[in-house]
């Protein structure tokens, strides 16, 4: 199989195999053949009686686990936990945002400020704090207090997710029971649910796991705003990306992770180093660049270039150019520090997320310049040690339009009807010529060619109308290909949609059309694309469940991909995934992701690694809610 069809990752993996380096692709190659129990869940390790395996075929082989327990069970527990895996990490990015807003609204967080104000009062008002007579720390100290009380267990509904769902789906949650009680105690539910000896009714497991996934969908909400209100809403803003954003003459330092809690400060405090780095020997001073997330946030706020995504972080540091990245957490593979003969210096931060082998600078929020300067200082220290014999920058770099946030799509909107911005959406939806909307969120996987999906999927269905936003690895994926550009839409979209993003483009004084995808954020983000589609749902006077909307995750790898498409189905959006997750060990547990879940929810999973018959799966779900509205 291709690694990748990202010209950066192949002239890197070429690199890697010229120097006798393993990557991840290596490591996956070793694994192979992968156990056949685990890849269709049919393994369980949830007491010490364990492991279990249920013969897959049902031959000759177990039926029952030690303790009396299923195949249906089994999986159903596995997926559950995968998705309560994914949501305590956007929940606890989410409450770890909640304790900088506490900490500044005491003063103890000097580095930091309230730099959307409009957004905060917008914030303020949704969630029902009264604003007259306060101060900004005071509503700042009670915003972050109402986050954290979301947390634990209470008798009324999150906020945070009765005040940005349609009514309708409010009330679809309240009768299936998937309102969580807090974003804590629902990941602890789940633990507690799938040990042994507790809840052994698939379809029940589920239904938790999906009340969890609710609980995901809220942290999500509520880590955006925050980050919003902390760091500003990100608007449309032109960025580079691809390895070949790394430059010979600058000390190159990658932000990596997902909290911009840490990066925003190094960003804030780079341009103070500079003399020190042309004083190393570095004409250029600092150069900061982006992996994953994180590196997402700061390219939406501030334009920082992509270098890359989770599958390739390792190829970074085979460039040889990279001189330091400091990480937060999620997504960093374990790897980085042991990539053999090169000097960058990996700095971890978080008291949660330490790697042998890596340097550690306890990032607080507390001294958070002082701590960005220190790394910074790292950084030039290892940029004296980066040998030029092994530097080879790929020359590949390509522009990217990013920061297309809900409320800046709502902005270029307003250029075509300043007083009702959605109504041109819904007009062109309606008239067909956006067929319907489509949201690429999710990671690249090592089991499948690097990007081939997004890229093979996205043209059919931007050929076919289909408005495109992308989040997380998909728009770092799409910002790879140039698929960020008006260029790709003058290329790749159908007319209909290309009339409407060159009127949008134009309108914006882009000189030509907005770029084919819309690059509406980082993973935690995939809430500004529901937020859009909440509003339209909100206008037309429907649930969501009856857009023409799908969501896709074609790479998907990682647990939090599994909780976002489950929330996009409980949202009520058939969503696509392209890598088969594990629940293959149990036709029911298949059959209520993919069938049943649609009469209870509308969303309903699609699995499908073919990027043609996805893309005609994709349009006949559209055409279908097409139909249910009468257009
Ligand atoms: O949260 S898309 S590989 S980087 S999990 Fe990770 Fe997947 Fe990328 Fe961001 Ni999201
Ligand atoms: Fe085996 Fe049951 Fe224990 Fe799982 S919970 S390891 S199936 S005995």
């Amino acid at each position: 199989m291709e690694r990748s069809i990202s010209l950066d990752s192949i002239h890197l993996l070429e690199k890697a195999k010229a120097e006798g380096i393993d990557t991840v692709w290596d490591r996956f190659e070793a694994q192979l053949p992968q156990c056949g129990f685990g890849e269709t869940g049919l393994c369980c390790r949830h007491c010490l009686q364990g492991p279990c395996r249920i013969d897959p075929f049902g031959v000759t082989g177990p039926k029952f686990g030690i303790c009396g327990v299923n195949a249906d069970v089994i999986v159903a527990r596995g997926l559950a936990r995968s998705i309560a895996g994914g949501t305590a990490s956007h929940s606890a990015h989410a409450k770890h945002l909640a304790h900088t807003m506490l900490k500044f609204s005491r003063g103890q967080a000097p580095d930091y400020a309230i730099q959307d104000e409009e957004k905060f009062f917008k914030v303020l008002d949704r969630v029902g704090i009264e604003r007259d007579g306060k101060t900004t720390p005071e509503l700042a100290g009670e915003l972050a207090q109402l986050a954290l009380d979301e947390f634990s267990e209470r008798e009324e509904p999150p906020v945070w997710l009765k005040t940005t769902v349609t009514e309708g789906r409010m009330a679809v949650f309240e009768k299936l029971g998937l309102v969580p009680d807090g974003l804590d105690s629902v990941v602890a539910e789940v633990m507690h649910r799938t040990t042994n000896g507790v809840d052994a009714d698939a379809v029940n497991i589920l239904l938790g796991a999906i009340k969890c996934a609710v609980g995901d969908y809220t942290g999500m909400f509520l880590a955006t705003d925050l980050s919003d209100i902390l760091f500003g809403t990100p608007k449309p803003v032109m960025a580079q990306a691809n390895l070949g954003v790394l430059k010979e003459n600058a000390v190159n330092v990658a932000v990596h992770g997902h909290n911009p809690v840490l990066s925003e400060i190094i960003v804030a405090q780079a341009e103070f180093l500079k003399e020190e780095a042309v004083a190393a020997g570095a004409p250029e001073g600092i150069n900061l660049v982006g992996i994953c997330c994180t590196g997402l946030e700061v390219m939406m706020r501030h334009g920082i270039p992509s270098a890359t995504n989770s599958l390739s972080q390792e190829l970074a540091i085979i460039t040889g150019a990279l001189d330091a990245a400091v990480v937060d957490y999620q997504c960093i593979m374990p790897s980085l520090p042991f990539v053999n003969g090169y000097h960058t210096e990996i700095i971890t931060t978080m008291p949660i997320a330490k790697i042998t082998g890596a340097t550690h600078i306890e990032f607080k929020e507390e001294r958070a310049g002082e701590t960005a300067r220190e790394i910074l200082s790292l950084a030039i220290e290892a940029f004296k040690r980066r040998d030029p014999a092994k530097v080879s920058i790929p020359p590949v770099v390509n522009d990217a339009l990013a920061g297309l946030s809900a409320e800046s799509i709502l902005q270029v909107l307003a250029l075509l009807n300043p007083d009702d911005p959605l109504q041109p959406l819904i007009d062109n939806i309606v008239n067909g010529n956006i067929f319907g909307i489509c949201l690429f969120a999710g990671c690249n996987d090592v089991k499948i060619t690097q990007d081939k999906m997004f890229v093979d999927l996205v043209k059919e269905l931007a050929a076919a109308n289909i408005l495109i936003l992308c989040t997380g690895c998909a728009a770092g994926s799409f910002a790879r290909h140039g698929l960020l550009t008006s260029a790709a839409t003058e290329e790749f979209a159908g007319p209909g949609l290309k009339a409407v993003l060159t009127a949008l483009g134009e309108a914006a004084g882009l000189g030509g059309p907005l770029p084919l995808a819309l690059h509406t954020g980082s993973c935690v983000d995939n809430t500004r694309a529901a937020s859009i589609a909440t509003a339209i749902a909100n206008k037309l006077g429907v649930d969501t469940s009856q857009l023409p909307v799908v969501a896709t995750a074609p790479e998907a790898a990682m647990e939090k991909a599994l909780s976002i498409g489950t929330w996009a189905v409980a949202m009520g959006l058939p969503t696509h995934v392209g890598v088969v997750p594990p629940v293959t060990g149990s036709p029911l547990v298949v059959k209520v992701l993919t069938e049943t879940a649609k009469d209870l929810l509308g969303g309903y999973f699609i699995v499908e690694p073919d990027a043609k018959a996805a893309a005609s799966k994709l349009v006949e779900a559209i055409k279908e809610r097409r139909q249910g509205l009468g257009i």
